[in-house]
């Protein structure tokens, strides 16, 4: 049995959905963040990437979301998906993000920011510059290398490939042991800037090795996997936090490629990151909230005109066939789209941003309705994601309607 799609007035009825993104807890969305204080207090601006993909934007944002500092958010498209915005050349003629500007001053470099933060505002627990955090930032930049050269070059052997993930895993285990250290489950006693400091690559080794060599960083070392479940207890963290599908997607045209092994279990995770199912991924481990449904439903009603817009699909196919989608995903009841419609759902299963459009459980219950209502009626995929560029997410795309 399967039941007709609701209307778009009759979806809106079904939501109640709503986020103070000014006040509320870590979101996006946000243009502005208060916390509760007046916008006369605001001395910061944060300029971060508009699809929340660059890692060290997330630093910042992480950092300035733990201090609960009121600021603004101006949002820049990255060279990877679209052009530069000129009055951004202007201020930051090499376009880097991500940049501040605090009571006026621009500064760049995301740990000349955080110096230059701390010392107007005091630091984060122990600061960048502290002796214990000193030898842990060395360390994140060790990671980070290893990570590159085992994930970013192609292995010219299987025995370089085998040498390259050892150097990772020896680093992984220097990692281990400082965490293993500390009485808590965080770099030093207190959460501070070193944990922020290690988040966003952190983030991104879990999801990429896990996709491209079929290692799984969080779920095979049991310090960074309470690392993990403790950032995840934050909501600041959890406001930042990306998902599998969108790293595995938006790294290989910021970092230049990223090389699969072709090792099996590496083809099994690949398949899952990108077909389903989603449930259980190491991605995310805190419990799903009660309102991922109508999150991921509000979503997708505010911008529905533009999703539709941008789908290569004929807009009134799509527009059904969404609307079946989100029929299932917000009763349950089986919908079946129009015949030919399979490819159109998967193209938005396929760019879905986490936390850009939405929270990591919202975008898995959407992808689960696209994957169920397109697999009702085929098998066609949409056209693959590129690797060399993402202007398929070019913002200018999607700028009015
Ligand atoms: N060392 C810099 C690195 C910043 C950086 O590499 N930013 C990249 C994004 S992750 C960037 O802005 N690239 C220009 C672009 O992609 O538009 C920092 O720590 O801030």
């Amino acid at each position: 049995m399967t039941s007709a799609p609701l209307s778009w007035a009759e979806l809106e009825a079904l939501t109640d959905f709503q986020l103070d993104t000014v006040n509320g807890p870590t979101n996006a969305q946000a243009r502005l963040r208060l916390f509760g204080l007046s916008e006369s207090a605001v001395r910061v601006t944060l300029y971060r990437d508009n699809h929340a993909w660059c890692p060290y934007c997330q630093k910042i944002w992480l950092w300035l979301e733990e201090k609960q500092l009121p600021y603004r958010i101006e949002k820049v498209t990255m060279f990877c998906y679209g052009q530069k915005e000129s009055w951004y050349k202007r201020k930051v003629p090499s376009g880097m993000l991500p940049a501040v500007e605090l009571d006026g001053r621009v500064i760049t470099e995301s740990d000349d920011i955080l110096i230059a933060l701390e010392r107007t505002f005091g630091p984060l627990g122990s600061g960048m510059e502290d002796p214990t955090v000193l030898p842990l930032r060395r360390l994140e930049r060790l990671l980070f290398r290893a990570w590159c050269t085992w994930l970013c070059y192609p292995a010219g052997s299987s025995r370089e490939e085998q040498r390259n993930r050892d150097q990772f895993k020896a680093v992984v285990a220097t990692v281990e042991d400082a965490l293993g250290r500390t009485l808590g489950p965080y770099f030093l006693e207190q959460f501070g800037t070193a944990d922020v400091i290690f988040t966003p690559y952190v983030e991104r080794m879990n999801a990429s090795l896990y996709y491209y060599k079929g290692y799984s960083l969080r779920e095979e070392n049991p310090h960074l996997a309470a690392w993990f479940a403790a950032m995840e207890s934050r909501p600041t963290y959890r406001g930042t936090q990306s998902d599998f599908h969108t790293h595995v997607h938006d790294l290989p045209p910021q970092m230049g490629g990223c090389w699969e092994n072709g090792e099996p279990q590496m083809q099994r995770n690949k398949a899952r990151v990108d077909h389903g199912p989603w449930a259980g991924l190491p991605d995310v481990a805190y419990p799903e909230p009660k309102n991922s449904r109508t999150e991921a439903l509000r979503r997708v009603l505010k911008h529905r005109t533009n999703i539709i817009r941008v789908n290569p699909a004929d807009r009134r196919l799509f527009d059904e066939a969404l609307r079946c989608a989100l029929t299932h995903l917000i009763t349950g009841q089986v919908c079946t789209p129009p015949p030919g419609s399979d490819p159109a759902l998967r193209y938005l299963r396929d760019r879905i941003n986490v936390p850009r459009d939405m929270s990591i459980y919202a975008a898995r219950r959407l992808r689960e309705s696209l994957e169920h209502t397109a697999a009702l009626v085929g098998d066609g995929q949409g056209p693959p994601l590129p690797v060399q560029h993402r202007r398929d997410q070019d913002p200018a795309n999607f700028a009015g309607v």
